[in-house]
């Protein structure tokens, strides 16, 4: 930086050239020549928020009911980076009658001088300046918020209708507003005095940006916010919605941070130990180019009853969903650890094989939690973390905490160990069951399951597999479908829930064995979806409870057993009419209650005109299913898909699991649960 610049008045210099100008507060001069300063750069500025609002999806991702959330998270990181650089523990957010978002914290303030560079307060740059947010943290907190890296606070200014911000600040009120698309209406002004200090903002969304919906979901914000808490330890975030009578007001704070994160997500699993594992570290790493940077990690797990592993990761407060270094670096260490540890007391015999990192991860729930400066996402989905220097940073944080655990707890790990063993018994036996079923089906299509009526195409893309609920519609789905594309798989009754057996069991039950077989590409952890045989799994059920248990235990099947195919988007639920209508020698189908009245009032029909309501698929003939609910030229199908693997494990423990509470809750709420799934 020249030296020049130095002897300006900045009392902040930073690497980047940006600097802070102490200001008198409401000195009078100084706003009116930063005002002339700020012309120039006016233009600027406004291009850049322009470029925001042209390209929304490319900030935001969607301009959806996500990105509208967004929004929110965006605000709300700045206040977790006060928060985690230690001058803030109080978070509010408040959802207002008016449609405006409300976020307050308790730190510092953003600070109210101006900026040598822009020539207007470090507020308005925050505001108008993309990418501010990040080029100011440096060197001064410890700046590792979200997505956009702390920068998002002028990309949620330029797509509101407008936007004020209050900063409390050394004694001071100081306020701005901003118009539509991020528009200073005035500089920022002290308008009042302050005992205490904090950054204050309300934003309404542009709803000529968010045309689908301007509307923040309640459930949505408060499940991110508690899993925020529980993310950043001691941070209290308080959500309010104003919207509803009486007032909505939730409180979240978690001293035990992710330790008490993974009792929560533990608790309806059935814990077999009383301690959560806990371990954290820092670390300074040195990169070639001489920079360093402090990499935080901290990682907590206990065991639980089932049988499935729910390992959790997160890199600055985000969920790794792809997972990544931080991961492998747990995999590694608990492989390590574990295997050491059943050696050095002998639980393994020298010619014991050692457990696999799936055997040990069995009924495992565990949350990996980093924070880095200079986070480098991978993946199709971009959420994997990159950084390699984090594998060793979690193995060597998690390895000795581990082992030293093991040592002072040898009653809790020999329940760990047996736990541990018997999934490597399970493991081996279900191998063999799978063998066998490998075996049967083999490269011989004749030895596909008997009740399979397969299509006559062999090229996946185009195929389709319905798996239709009893024989009866089963028989209707044989003979209606098109032979080609089409292939039908009955079941029998109920399926086995997979959540309550292990997978040796599970791969005894002669319909589960059929779907394996048919689909052909294996299950999890070696599941390829790149051979499934069908590009759409069709789940058809009828329209009543049962129907909808069975499609649940469809469900839950592929996704402990063949989770891809839920992630990359194969599995369908088809949409059978509710109702018929004959009239006048045509006959109409309704899928819902609202269609059906649209239809009596569009035909005049008259009260009393008799509807035929389907109470199941099997009501139906042939000709009328493949009509209604297969043609593809006709049909309408619910895909399935679950962005976030944590919510589906919890909602699959809790409709599955041994507790009969959550299910009842669920029976009541089913459509909650459909709407859950079907995005
Ligand atoms: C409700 C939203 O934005 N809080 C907030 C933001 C900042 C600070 C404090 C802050 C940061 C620093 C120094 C620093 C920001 N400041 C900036 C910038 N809450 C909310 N609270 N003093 C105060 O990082 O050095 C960006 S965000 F760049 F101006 F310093």
């Amino acid at each position: 930086m020249a030296e020049e610049e130095k002897k300006d008045n900045s009392v902040l210099d930073k690497d980047d050239g940006m600097k802070y100008k102490e200001l008198d507060a409401g000195s009078v001069e100084e706003l009116e020549h930063a005002d002339k300063i700020y012309t120039a750069e006016n233009i600027q500025v406004l291009e850049g928020l322009e470029a925001v609002r042209k390209r929304p999806g490319m900030y935001i991702g969607t301009t959806a009911s996500p990105g509208l959330h967004h929004l929110i998270w965006e605000i709300v990181d700045n206040a977790i980076d006060e928060a985690l650089a230690g001058f803030c523990n109080l978070i509010t957010v408040t959802l207002n009658k008016d449609g405006t978002c409300t976020v307050s914290d308790n730190g510092r303030g953003i600070p109210v001088d101006v900026v040598a560079k822009t020539g207007v307060s470090a507020v308005e740059t925050v505001y108008t300046v993309l990418h501010a947010g990040g080029k100011f943290g440096e060197g001064g907190g410890y700046k590792v918020s979200g997505g956009l890296h702390g920068v998002g606070a002028s990309v949620v200014n330029a797509l509101s209708e407008y936007l004020e911000v209050n900063v409390h600040r050394d004694g001071g009120d100081y306020y701005m507003k901003f118009g539509r698309g991020g528009k200073p209406l005035d500089h920022l002004k002290k308008v009042g005095e302050a005992s205490d200090t904090g950054t204050i903002v309300t934003f309404k969304p542009d709803n000529t940006i968010f045309t689908e919906t301007t509307t923040f979901e309640y459930e949505i914000v408060r499940d991110r916010l508690r899993q925020m808490a529980y993310l950043n330890k001691g941070v209290k975030i308080i959500v309010k919605d104003m919207r509803t009578t009486p007032e909505t007001k939730e409180e979240f704070c978690y001293e035990g941070g992710i330790k008490e994160y993974v009792q929560y997500l533990n608790k309806p699993k059935g814990p077999i130990m009383e301690d959560v594992i806990y371990c954290e570290g820092r670390e300074e790493v040195e990169y070639a180019s001489g920079k360093t940077s402090i990499i935080y990690a901290e990682i907590a797990m206990q065991y639980n009853t089932s049988y499935n592993a729910s390992i959790f990761s997160f890199c600055n407060n985000i969920n790794t969903h792809e997972g990544g270094t931080h991961e492998e670096g747990f995999r590694l260490a608990i492989n390590r650890v574990v295997n050491d540890y059943a050696r050095k007391t002998k639980f393994l015999k020298d010619d014991n094989e050692n457990f696999t990192t799936d055997d040990i991860k069995e009924g495992l729930t565990a949350i990996i939690s980093v924070k880095h400066p200079d986070p480098q996402y991978e993946g199709q989905t971009k959420t994997k973390l990159g950084n390699s220097e984090v594998r060793k940073i979690v193995s060597s944080i998690v390895g000795e905490h581990l082992m030293t655990f093991l040592m002072e707890n040898p009653p809790i790990a020999k329940l760990i160990l047996t736990k541990v063993a018997s999934a490597a018994e399970a493991r081996a036996a279900a191998r063999k069951a799978q063998e066998s079923v490998r075996r049967k089906n083999g490269l011989d299509i004749t030895t596909l399951p008997g009740k399979l009526a397969d299509c006559q195409s062999h090229d996946p893309k185009e195929c389709e597999l319905y798996i239709v609920e009893g024989n009866s519609a089963g028989g209707s789905a044989k003979n209606g479908r098109d032979r080609r594309t089409q292939a039908i798989l009955p079941l029998r009754g109920k399926i086995l829930n997979v959540e309550k057996v292990d997978q040796q069991r599970a791969f005894e039950n002669a319909e589960i064995g059929n779907m394996i077989m048919a689909i052909g590409a294996g299950v999890d952890p070696e599941f390829d979806v790149s051979k499934i045989r069908y590009d759409k799994i069709v789940i058809m059920t009828d329209a009543d409870v049962d129907g909808s248990h069975i499609r649940i235990l469809l469900l839950t099947f592929f996704f402990r057993f063949m989770k891809s195919l839920i992630t990359e988007g194969h599995i369908y639920i088809a949409q059978p009419p509710l109702y018929k209508v004959d009239y006048h020698g045509k006959s109409y189908y309704c899928y819902n209650d609202e269609q059906l009245e649209i239809l009596k009032k569009k035909l005049q029909l008259k009260a009393g005109y008799p509807f035929q309501r389907y109470k199941g698929l099997g009501e139906m003939d042939a000709e009328q299913l493949f009509e209604t609910t297969m043609d593809p030229k006709a049909r309408k199908m619910l895909r399935v898909t679950i962005k976030d693997a944590m919510d589906a494990d919890r909602i699959f423990t809790n409709l599955m699991g041994d507790d009969v509470m959550p299910r009842k809750e669920f029976i009541h709420e089913n459509a909650k649960f459909v709407k859950n799934l079907d995005l």
